[in-house]
């Protein structure tokens, strides 16, 4: 992208013929290998839509129209949450450069700068979004070559936006709310849901907050195939009449009857693995591409816009000369992330949600609003796609064309840099592995802070504080109200604690603070407990 006019509105002409170059790329992309197994779907399965790139409701059309106060071609919202550039001056280090330079932009954070390719499977206008900033070197046969921004300590925040409704006329962006072919939902579903919401939640984003939790808690059966095999690997292809499975993992397809999820056909497997209503109905487990497919049927159905995305590793890590590219980053913690991921592909479907006027992206460990940071097992996401339905995308294809090798992507070029204005105590969230927990503001009256482990274990204790289920990602005192419960991990060492409980918990009686029994101060009218795992029960 340039240097301003970003987020600029794609011509129309230029999404119609996007449209029609899609369609024509994979009208004949239905596989014909014998061998395979076709699976009818059932009768009123919606269609798919292999043509749906190039739609504005999956690039950031949409999004609020934030004001630029200082005109220097940023809107206050990134400068505030993205770039950190002062919003008020076009100029923010008076270097006579305004800030929306694409250098300047880099000044006052940490950005890593990568070109990369990536293959067949990709979407522009989709990636670049609030933590990374896209601009397209070259499109030649299949293969997209880019250079990408990645601004990996970004934070989004939503805001309100009551105007945002008016869009659900349009038809690009009422497709965000209606059922698709794999993220399927009816009227049932929709007021199963809406009934299980409890009272006094009233915002978007006080919804998702309780949803997401909610309905991923509830997947109480076996994922219906195995831990680590997900559609991706079975390369089922979805875009036609029925669903294809390529011999290449019809084997894998048919081994289910080893699986604890009993299921009678071929097909009805295929609806247990795959489509949101029968996940929901059956309370299905299931691996990312799932649970994305999952939690999309679920937001929509509850009024939410909702839309999956598709990212990727930064690198191909069996590939030495790009892990050898690691060597670039000076951001240790980040170097070392990444060295630490699985020397294969990772890739990683979540989810962003239209809430409050912006896209807050939403993870399968029951996050909302998370980053790219440690999200699916990738140290760094990449985004390359977003989809109404993964059906309508060529996962399948692509997995067809010989996987692992190669992988549909390829670091070229890498380099890290801390702008000279760096200030890491204007991060948010802060530099380092990025903890669990959903992000809480607003209403929300529990917090836990601790290890996943312990947030976990715990959070299901908080049962009948709204929202049910809380927890914290940066302590911030500022959230603490009256007759709000912080629920602290014993395990959480002195120098971790957030300042404000180190002035109420000296550092003796830290130590005496044992996973015994719960420890309870107050602060600032809000119950603070230390608790071990297992422990926080009813406040
Ligand atoms: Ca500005
Ligand atoms: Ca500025
Ligand atoms: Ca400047």
């Amino acid at each position: 992208m340039n240097s301003t006019g970003r987020r600029a509105t794609l011509p129309a002409a230029l999404m119609v013929l996007m449209a029609l170059a899609a369609t024509a790329a994979f009208a004949q992309a239905r596989p014909s290998e014998k061998g395979g197994l076709s699976i009818p779907l059932p009768p009123g399965t919606p269609p798919a839509d292999p043509s749906y790139r190039g739609s504005p409701a999956l690039s950031w059309y949409y999004m609020v129209k934030d004001a630029d106060s200082d005109g220097d071609g940023l809107s206050d919202y990134e400068e505030l949450h993205k770039y950190l550039t002062d919003p008020a001056k076009a100029d923010s280090d008076g270097d006579g450069i305004p800030d929306g330079d694409a250098n300047e932009r880099r000044e006052y954070t940490y950005t890593i700068e990568a070109v990369r390719t990536l293959r067949t499977w990709y979407h522009p206008e989709a990636m670049d979004d609030s933590f990374q900033d896209v601009e397209v070197i070259s499109e030649k046969d299949g293969v997209l070559t880019y250079r990408v921004v990645l601004y990996p300590y970004a934070n989004d925040a939503p805001v309100g936006d009551p105007a945002w409704k008016a869009h659900a006329s349009d038809p690009a962006f009422a497709r965000l709310l209606a059922p698709s072919r794999t993220a399927n939902w009816d009227e049932a579903m929709r007021a199963e849901i809406l009934a299980s919401v409890p009272a006094g939640i009233a915002t978007d984003l006080e919804l998702a907050r309780y949803l997401v939790p909610a309905c991923l808690a509830r997947r109480t059966n076996p994922a219906a195939i195995a831990k680590g095999v997900d559609p991706i690997d079975l390369r089922v292809d979805l875009r036609g009449a029925d669903a294809f499975i390529p011999p290449a993992s019809k084997a894998l397809f048919k081994a289910r009857s080893s699986r604890s999820y009993p299921a009678d056909s071929d097909a009805d497997f295929l609806l247990g693995m795959l489509f949101a209503k029968t996940m929901f109905d059956r309370r299905l487990d299931g691996a990312c591409t799932e649970s994305a497919t999952y939690l999309v049927a679920v937001l929509r159905a509850a009024g939410i816009p909702a839309r999956g995305i598709e990212t990727n590793a930064l690198l191909d890590f069996s590939d030495p000369k790009q892990v050898a590219l690691l060597g670039q980053l000076t951001n240790a913690d980040l170097r070392e992330a990444l060295r630490k991921e699985a020397p294969s592909y990772n890739g990683h479907h979540y989810v962003e949600a239209y809430i409050g006027g912006r896209w807050l992206k939403i993870n399968n460990d029951r996050r909302v609003g998370v980053g790219i940071l440690d999200v699916g097992g990738t140290a760094i996401s990449c985004k390359c796609d977003a989809y109404f339905d993964v059906a309508d995308t060529p996962v399948s294809e692509i997995w067809r064309k010989g996987y692992p090798n190669p992988l549909p992507y390829r670091l070229v070029s890498l380099s890290d840099r801390y702008g000279p204005w760096f200030d890491k105590a204007r991060l948010t969230p802060a530099p380092g592995p990025a903890p669990w927990g959903v992000d809480i503001q607003g209403r929300t009256k529990a917090y836990l802070l601790g290890g996943k482990e312990f947030c976990e274990g715990n959070a299901w204790r908080l049962e009948g504080l709204r929202p049910k289920l809380c927890s914290i990602q940066y302590f911030l005192p500022a959230w603490l109200e009256e007759g709000a419960v912080l629920v602290v991990s014993t395990e959480t060492p002195w120098d971790q604690l957030p300042g404000a409980l180190k002035k109420l918990v000296t550092r003796e009686k830290h130590r005496l603070i044992t996973g015994d029994r719960p420890y309870v101060v107050t602060l600032a009218g809000a119950t603070v407990i230390f608790a071990s795992a297992g422990q926080a029960g009813t406040p």
